[in-house]
């Protein structure tokens, strides 16, 4: 046998893997709920110009809520993707810490309000910073993994990125490199089949990005990205393997965008909505995460987000603006 087989895994409800438990399903469809109760009010916002940019993760909620619950919150490093609401929530992130940074707040934990939303990091919570030029954290999060290679901590890293930034030299040297040092590392690529406004045939020619793990000799795992119990089951086992020492895999999560690429993009110019629309009534994470838990629960759990989403904008919202004169603050040079 090759010393790194290629899985070729696609993950059925009660076939390949354990399900959650009721705790583990409550705790998903929680953070998906809030994940969800937060997106829909900062674009409500952004469009109504009381912020100037919200990046909407409306359809990728089950991926990073699926390596978020699989990871163990301040042992494990995630350099997120810019839709990891989720995964933030489910790793400590308080709403009112995510408003904060959404209003550019100066007491924003992830950006000190230098940054434009999404640029998610906190060292509290193990998250990387996330870089503007896409995605130039995959080389960044390799390195954490090294370190923690190096020091021995037992810790492992989560990198997750876009299909389109999957293009990018950046992720080609960061697998490669990840693979030939063994490194504790789990890639998961948001596979939502567009770049921007690009759709997937003019970025690359395979339906999938799976089959690339066997080219860089680790294994591939492909799941259905809004399925949270599959992606949690897809992250858990990547992450054991990274943990005992078994190197790299890459996570192929296929998912849908629902909402333009950000705040500032008008996606009726590039797809169909109607079509996209009656994709999304069959494959919305939340709706499908529903399902695994009582109906009673979800309602309650819905009504609870809601409060909390409106709570942590009317209160970021309320907190003081940044002083021009400490702009500098925080830059190099
Ligand atoms: C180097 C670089 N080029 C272009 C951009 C502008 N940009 C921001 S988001 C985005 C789309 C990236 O698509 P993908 O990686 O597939 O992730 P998705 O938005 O689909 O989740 C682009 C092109 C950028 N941030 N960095």
């Amino acid at each position: 046998m090759p010393i790194h087989p290629t899985h070729y895994l696609m993950l059925r409800r009660n076939l390949l893997y354990t399900a959650m438990t009721r705790a583990e399903r409550e705790r998903a469809y929680r953070a998906l709920s809030l994940a969800r109760a937060l997106d829909e009010r900062m674009w409500r916002l952004a469009r109504a110009g009381r912020a100037h940019f919200a990046v909407p993760c409306s359809g990728h909620e089950a991926i990073g809520a699926g390596y978020a619950l699989a990871m163990r919150a301040g042992i494990d490093w995630l350099s997120p993707h810019y839709r990891d609401l989720t995964a933030l929530l489910v790793l400590g992130m308080a709403p009112r810490d995510v408003m904060l940074h959404f209003f550019s707040r100066p007491s924003d934990p992830n950006a000190a309000g230098r940054q434009p939303y999404a640029h998610f990091g906190s060292r509290r919570l193990h998250v990387l910073s996330l870089q503007g030029p896409q995605p130039n954290h995959c080389s960044h999060g390799v390195g954490c993994a090294w370190g923690s290679k190096l020091l021995g901590d037992g810790s492992a890293s989560v990198i997750a990125f876009g299909d389109g930034g999957a293009q990018k030299g950046e992720v080609h040297e960061s697998m490669n490199i990840a693979a030939v040092h063994q490194l504790p590392v789990v890639f998961v690529v948001h596979r939502n089949g567009w770049t921007q406004s690009v759709k997937r045939e003019s970025e690359y020619a395979t339906d999938s990005l799976v089959a690339r793990a066997a080219g860089y000799g680790m294994p591939g795992i492909a799941v259905d990205g809004t399925d949270v119990e599959a992606m949690f089951a897809a992250s858990r086992s990547a992450l054991e393997r990274a943990r005992s020492g078994g190197g790299p895999t890459l996570i192929d999560a296929q998912c849908v965008r629902f909402l333009p690429n950000t705040s500032n993009d008008d996606d009726t110019r590039y797809r169909d909505r109607t079509a996209l629309e009656s994709e999304f009534a069959v494959r919305d994470p939340l709706v499908r995460a529903r399902r695994l838990v009582a109906a009673a629960f979800a309602d309650a759990v819905d009504a609870e987000n809601a409060a909390l989403a409106q709570d942590a904008a009317d209160w970021a919202e309320a907190q003081p603006h940044g002083d021009a004169q400490t702009v500098a603050e925080h830059a190099y040079a």
